[in-house]
């Protein structure tokens, strides 16, 4: 739960009126700053925000968690999410994204509770990996790229196997890359919209990224968590596709987040020797580090969510510009309420 989308899900499920028991994992550091404001003090009398400490490596807890808390539907969002980190740690990877899936389905089965507890699981664009075909829909072939990748094809593959093997509610949601001011730091939207206006107030001389012309489909995770409970609200499990339809290279993102914290900037040079320059003032803000380049790469993400707007309902509202200036605002408020409180001690 202490992740982006389990932040948002989680606030989702309070508002619709939900008990909501969350995993997260013990930490030597706090790990729960973005559900600060739904947190719930375990003294106050019928606390419907539940916290376990639990680990998707860990099948005996995960087993005694779901029987605890008996769910009615479990959305496992767990997981090593960062694509470049899976290939550093391909095996931990695979252990927590492919195996944790099985662990919980099996939960389910062992507890008996097929009929009860319908499961949701975080699949991902990352499956389509290799262009086959653009738009990519809940038809396109599967091609990872990265351990991440492989390790979430498992994790696909056994929610629909535990699906048509023991009759359960299990569905997965292929989601294209959704952000937030809640994004981890390391992804690229994140880190671009906090460099933006880390420079714009002066705190940062330069941003150094990867592939500038990689291209993804990018919402926004408020609403990518709205389409996760559509899809076990339905009678029948089922997997779905949510995507925005646009696609937008990182160079295009970083263009707009720049010009949300006032700086117009431009692209010159070529492969690692291109530089972001600042119009005004001719200052190179941004650099290509080689260091960001993936063992393989994605090169083209761009979904097609037909299946979820005609079975669900569900459509994206907000773009990608409007993710953009939305990010950059919420980091430059960040930042500007740091530099007072520094000023103030
Ligand atoms: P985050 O990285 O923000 O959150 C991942 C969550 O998983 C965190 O709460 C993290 O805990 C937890 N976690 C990691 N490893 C373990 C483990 N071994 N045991 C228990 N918990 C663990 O990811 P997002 O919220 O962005 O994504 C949610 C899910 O959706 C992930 O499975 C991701 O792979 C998938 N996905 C995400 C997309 C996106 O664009 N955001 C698109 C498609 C799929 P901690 O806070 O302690 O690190
Ligand atoms: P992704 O997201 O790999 O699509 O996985 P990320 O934001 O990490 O990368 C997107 C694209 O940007 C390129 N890139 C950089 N990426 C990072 N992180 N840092 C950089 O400096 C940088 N420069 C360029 C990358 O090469 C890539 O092409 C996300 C995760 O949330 C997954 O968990 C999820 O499954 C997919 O989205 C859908």
């Amino acid at each position: 739960m202490t992740g982006q989308d389990g932040a948002y899900l989680a606030r989702l499920l309070l508002e619709k009126g939900y008990e909501v028991h969350g995993l997260k994992r013990r930490s030597s550091s706090f790990n729960t700053g973005r559900i600060e404001d739904i947190y719930q003090d375990p003294h106050e009398p019928d606390p419907r925000l539940i916290l376990h400490y639990g680990d998707m490596t860990d099948a005996t807890n995960l087993i005694r968690i779901v029987q605890e808390s008996r769910p009615h539907e479990i959305y496992n969002l767990a997981a090593q999410s960062h694509v470049q980190v899976s290939f550093e740690t391909p095996e931990y990877t695979a252990n927590a994204d492919a195996i944790g899936p099985l662990r919980l389905l099996e939960a389910i089965r062992i507890l008996g509770l097929e009929e009860e507890t319908r499961f949701y699981q975080a699949s991902t664009s990352e499956l389509y990996g290799l262009v086959q075909e653009a738009p990519q829909s809940e038809t396109t072939p599967f091609y990872p790229r990265s351990p991440y990748g492989v390790a979430k094809l498992y994790g696909y593959w056994i929610t629909v196997n535990y699906r048509e093997a023991y009759g359960m509610h299990a569905s997965n949601g292929i989601l294209f890359n959704h952000e937030s001011p809640l994004r981890g730091e390391t992804f690229v939207t994140r880190k671009i919209t906090r460099a933006a206006a880390a420079i714009a107030l002066g705190r940062q001389d330069k941003l150094y990224l990867g592939n500038l012309d990689a291209q993804r489909d990018w919402g926004h995770a408020r609403e990518y968590a709205e389409g996760m409970w559509r899809m076990l609200q339905r009678d029948e499990p089922d997997d779905y596709v949510l995507a925005t339809g646009v696609t937008t290279s990182v160079r295009d993102f970083t263009r707009w987040a720049f010009e949300d914290a006032g700086i117009a900037l431009v692209f010159t040079g070529e492969g690692v020797d291109e530089k972001g320059v600042c119009a005004k003032t001719g200052r190179e803000l941004v650099e290509v580090d080689p260091r960001y380049f993936r063992p393989a790469e994605v090169e083209l993400l761009i979904g097609d969510a037909s299946k979820a707007r005609d079975r669900l309902g569900w459509e994206p509202r907000l773009g990608v510009r409007e993710l953009a200036r939305e990010m950059v605002a919420a980091d430059l408020e960040i930042m500007r309420d740091d530099t007072i409180a520094r000023e103030d001690c």
